[in-house]
C-alpha cells in the first residue's frame, strides 16, 4: 500500500479549492453584481418628462420663504415616460452633462444602486456625460476631491451594501467659506448638477445649496437616505409622498435576524435576558419594525413612553384637587419598573429569560433626560459660539466639564437672570453615574445631533432594573415558577409527601400549573423557619435535599447579555426591496436633472404597493422646512418623522404586547424572519411597518 504524498505549500495554494476559498469574489457577490433591478414603467421610454401638480399642499414656513425664495414655490413633480419629443427637448435631454454625486451622513444599504441608476440613465441619455463621485462626503465637494465614475467601478458595486465606492462623511456645508469653496469646485468641474444622498439634515443642506447655486446654473437634488426611517414626507393633508427612506428595510431585517437568533438561543438555554439596543437616533421606527419581525418579549417605543399618563396619579390628584405634572410622561425609574414587571411576570411561569429591544434614542423621550440633553446642547453651543476653542477641546476630562457646569450653577445663584443650569440641575446631574454623564456631554455632530449611538442607554436602564429586581427579590415578589409535575416528581422520587409540603411551600399550591414559593420564604433560613412552623422539620434537622433543590430553583438569578445592533445592519448588503427602490431613485434623480429641476428630492410614491404601482416623483424640499432648535439656535430643517402612536403598525404591536411577553403557560410566540434572502421567493417584499401603516389610509 503506497502512502499518499503530502502536498507542498505551493500545490496547496494552487489547489482549486484553496483558490476558491481565498478568492474575494464569492458566488453570492457575483450573483448580486449580476442582478438587474426592474425599472418603473416610465423608465422604459426613450425620454422622461415632468408633470407638475397642484394637488399637494404644504404649509410654508415664513423663514423658509425668506431664505429660499427661488425654490419655495416648487411643486410636486410626477415623472412621465415619453417616446416622441420635439427636437429641442430631445437635444436638451440628451446633452452632455457633468454630474456630481455625494453621500452624506451614515451609510445606508442601497446607496451604490442610487449611483448605478443615475449613471445608467445619464449614460443612456448621452454616453459622453461624466458622473463624478465626491470622496468622503461633503468634504469632497469643499476640497474638490472627486473621481470620475466608470463602468468597471459601477459594476463592482451594483447591489452591494455600504458606501465603500466613494465613502461618506458628516461635514455640513454651513459657512460662507465652505459654500464658496463648494461653488468653486462645481465651477472647476463644470457641473450641471449635484446630487446629495443623505438624511433630513443633508437634504436640508441640499435645499440651501440649490438656492445658492441657482445663479451658477448648478441644479441640486436630494435623495432620501437613512436607516433610521425618519424621512417620511406627507403633504399638509396627510397624503404620503415618501413613505420610507432607503436602507431602513435592510437594517431592520438584519437587526431582526440577529435578534430572532437570540430569541431562539435564550429560549433554548433559558438562562439569559438579552438586552438589545437598536440604532435609529431619536425615532423608534427600527425598533418597531424589529418588534413586528421578531415578536421579541418586550420592545420599548420611545414615542409611546412620552405619551404615557399615570392614570392612578392623575385620579389621585383629581380627588385631592391639585395638578400633578409628573403624571404625564415617564421617568427613568418608572420605565425600569415597567421592565421589571415584565421580567417578574415571565419568571412566575418559569421563564427567567427573554429578549428586550430598546431603541437607542429612548432617553430622548424620558422627561428628566430630555431636559439634560436640551440644556447641555445649548450650553455647549453657546460656549462654542463665544470662545475660540470648542467646548470639548477646552474641557478634555469629565472632571473639567463638571467643574464648568458647577461654575454655571454658581452663576445662576448669583445672577437670577441666568437660568440655564441651576443648582438643582447640577445636583441631579452629579447624581447619575459617570459613564452616563460622559455620554450626555459627548460631542454633537456637525448638524447639532446628539450622539445617541455612543451612549450606553441599556447600561443606565439595566442598573435601575437590577436594583429594583433585588428589592422585589427581598420582598419575595420575584420568583421563578416551578412546574407542578416537576415538583411532584422530585418529591415522590425523594419519598416525600408532595401535598403536605406543597401547601407549606407554595402560595398557589393546588390551583395553578406553575407553583410560586411563598413570598415569606426568601432564604434557607426562612425556608427552615416555615418548615419547622408547619411541623415538617424538627429543630436542628437537615432540610431534605429535594426541598432545598426546589427552593433553589425558585430563586431567580437575573443574568443579562448586552448587544448593540447598528453598524452591522447598516453595512448589510441591501434587501431586494432596497436594491430596486434605490436603483429607481437613481433613475428618478436623473430624470429630474434632465428636465431642469432643482431643490427637489427624488422619491418613489406608493412604495407600500406592488412594484407596478410605484410612481417616481420629485418632492420640493423647501416647503418641508420648519424652524427647530439646533446648536442652541433656531434653524430651518426638514422635520424628522417619529413613530406615530396612532399608526396601525404601533397599534398592532401595542395590542400584541401581552401575547409576545408570553407571561403564560406555554411557549413564546417568536417569529423567525431569517437572514436576508436576495434570491428565492420567501423574502418579504417590503417593510412590515410600511404595509401596516398603509392599511385604511386613503392616499392621493
Ligand atoms: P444618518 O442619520 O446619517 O443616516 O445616520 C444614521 C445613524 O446610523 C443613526 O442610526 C446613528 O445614531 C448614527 O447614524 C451613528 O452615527 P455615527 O456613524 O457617526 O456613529
Amino acid at each position: 500500500m503506497s502512502a499518499k504524498k503530502a502536498l507542498s505549500l505551493d500545490e496547496i495554494l494552487n489547489h482549486p479549492q484553496v483558490r476558491k476559498a481565498t478568492d474575494d469574489n464569492n458566488a453570492e457577490l457575483l450573483e448580486r453584481r449580476a442582478y438587474e433591478p426592474p425599472q418603473c414603467n416610465v423608465f422604459a421610454h426613450s425620454y422622461t418628462g415632468l408633470q407638475e401638480t397642484d394637488q399637494y399642499r404644504f404649509d410654508l414656513d415664513k423663514e423658509a420663504e425668506q431664505q429660499l425664495p427661488d425654490i419655495i414655490g416648487n411643486k410636486v413633480q410626477f415623472i412621465e415616460g415619453q417616446d416622441a419629443v420635439d427636437d429641442d427637448l430631445a437635444r436638451s435631454y440628451g446633452q452632455k452633462r457633468h454630474i456630481g454625486i455625494v453621500f452624506s451622513g451614515g451609510p445606508a444599504p442601497g446607496g451604490h444602486n442610487v449611483i448605478a441608476g443615475l449613471y445608467d440613465a445619464a449614460k443612456k441619455a448621452n454616453p459622453e456625460t461624466n458622473v463624478y463621485g465626491f470622496l468622503t462626503g461633503p468634504d469632497g465637494i469643499i476640497e474638490n476631491e472627486a473621481i470620475e465614475l466608470n463602468d468597471k467601478l459601477i459594476s463592482d458595486y451594483r447591489n452591494l451594501g455600504g458606501f465603500t465606492m466613494i465613502k461618506t462623511g458628516r461635514t455640513k456645508i454651513d459657512t460662507k467659506e465652505k459654500m464658496t469653496l463648494s461653488r468653486e469646485t462645481c465651477k472647476r468641474l463644470d457641473l450641471d448638477a449635484l446630487v446629495i444622498v443623505g438624511g433630513d439634515d443633508s437634504n436640508t443642506n441640499a435645499a440651501f445649496l440649490a438656492q445658492e447655486m441657482l445663479k451658477d446654473g448648478v441644479q441640486v437634488l436630494g435623495v432620501p437616505k437613512t436607516i433610521d426611517g425618519d424621512i417620511q414626507v406627507r403633504d399638509a393633508d396627510g397624503n404620503v409622498l415618501c413613505a420610507m427612506s432607503f436602507g431602513f428595510h435592510t437594517a431592520a431585517r438584519a437587526f431582526a435576524n440577529s435578534i430572532s437568533n437570540l430569541c431562539t438561543d435564550s429560549s433554548s438555554d433559558i438562562k439569559y435576558w438579552h438586552i438589545c439596543k437598536v440604532m435609529g437616533r431619536v425615532a423608534s421606527h427600527l425598533a418597531l419594525e424589529v418588534a413586528l419581525q421578531t415578536h421579541a418579549n418586550m420592545t420599548l417605543i420611545g414615542e409611546d413612553l412620552s405619551d404615557y399618563t399615570d392614570k392612578d396619579r392623575l385620579s389621585k390628584a383629581h380627588r385631592e384637587g391639585f395638578t400633578d405634572y409628573h403624571a404625564h410622561g415617564m421617568t427613568l425609574r418608572h420605565l425600569s419598573r415597567v421592565i421589571c414587571d415584565g421580567i417578574v411576570k415571565r419568571a412566575a411561569f418559569g421563564k427567567n429569560y427573554g429578549v428586550i429591544v430598546i431603541p437607542e434614542g429612548v432617553l430622548e423621550f424620558i422627561n428628566e433626560i430630555q431636559v439634560f440633553i436640551i440644556k447641555l446642547n445649548t450650553i455647549i453651543a453657546e460656549y462654542n459660539q463665544t470662545h475660540d476653542r470648542d467646548f470639548h477641546s477646552s474641557f478634555l476630562r469629565l472632571e473639567d466639564k463638571l467643574d464648568y457646569l458647577r461654575r454655571l450653577a454658581q452663576r445662576s445663584r448669583e445672577d437670577a437672570s441666568f437660568k440655564l443650569w441651576n443648582t438643582r440641575d447640577d445636583d441631579l446631574f452629579n447624581d447619575i453615574p459617570s459613564f452616563f454623564q460622559e455620554g450626555l456631554l459627548m460631542e454633537r455632530d456637525s448638524h447639532g445631533n446628539f450622539p445617541f449611538s455612543q451612549v450606553e442607554t441599556e447600561k443606565v436602564l439595566l442598573g435601575l432594573v437590577k436594583d429594583y429586581l433585588n428589592i422585589l427579590k427581598e420582598e419575595g415578589a420575584y420568583k421563578v415558577g416551578i412546574h407542578r409535575d416537576y415538583y411532584r416528581k422530585t418529591f415522590e422520587k425523594a419519598g416525600l409527601d408532595s401535598n403536605r409540603y406543597g401547601r407549606a411551600l407554595f402560595k398557589n399550591y393546588g390551583s395553578d400549573e406553575y407553583l410560586l414559593v411563598h413570598p415569606s420564604i426568601i432564604s434557607i433560613k426562612t425556608l427552615r423557619q416555615t418548615l419547622e412552623k408547619e411541623k415538617l422539620l424538627n429543630a436542628g434537622e437537615k432540610i431534605p435535599a429535594a426541598v432545598e433543590k426546589i427552593f433553589k430553583k425558585s430563586v431567580p438569578n437575573f443574568k443579562t447579555q448586552i448587544h448593540f445592533y447598528g453598524y452591522d445592519g447598516r453595512g448589510n448588503d441591501p434587501t431586494r426591496f432596497d436594491c430596486i427602490y434605490t436603483y429607481n431613485l437613481g433613475l428618478t434623480v436623473f430624470s429630474l436633472i434632465a428636465n431642469g429641476a432643482t431643490g427637489q428630492m427624488a422619491a418613489i410614491k406608493n412604495l407600500e404597493m406592488g412594484f407596478s404601482k410605484w410612481e417616481p416623483i420629485g418632492i420640493p424640499i423647501a416647503p418641508l422646512m420648519h424652524l427647530e432648535e439646533r446648536k442652541g439656535k433656531l434653524a430651518l430643517v426638514i422635520e424628522k418623522s417619529i413613530v406615530d402612536v396612532n399608526s396601525v403598525a404601533f397599534q398592532v404591536i401595542k395590542t400584541h404586547r401581552d401575547k409576545w411577553l408570553a407571561a403564560t403557560v406555554g411557549e413564546d410566540h417568536f417569529r423567525r424572519p431569517g437572514p436576508i434572502r436576495f434570491t428565492g421567493k420567501s423574502e418579504e417584499e417590503r417593510p412590515l411597518t410600511l404595509e401596516l401603516n398603509a392599511l385604511g389610509r386613503p392616499n392621493k
